[in-house]
């Protein structure tokens, strides 16, 4: 279980991740623990969620899928 992307670019801003399950796979969500309001709740296979935040601040930020601590990606803010 992973993401299909390990590195999620963007500049500072407000930034929109479209985030979607693939059919047959487990369940998974998008959380961005640095980052309050970036995270989507449980998305069941074949659903998508779309989550809006601001960042304001360059860095690298962890993404994690709360459900598979194994899955995890960089949203970097350049
Ligand atoms: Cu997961």
């Amino acid at each position: 279980m992973k993401f299909s992307a390990t590195e999620l670019l963007a500049k500072p801003g407000k930034i929109r991740v479209d985030f979607s399950v693939a059919q047959g796979s487990a369940p998974h969500n998008f959380v961005v623990p640095r980052i309050p309001a970036a995270h989507t709740s449980i998305v069941s296979a074949g659903e998508s969620q779309s989550v809006t935040f601001t960042v304001t601040e360059p860095g690298d930020y962890p993404v994690v899928c709360t459900l598979h601590p194994n899955m995890t990606a960089t949203l970097k803010i350049t």
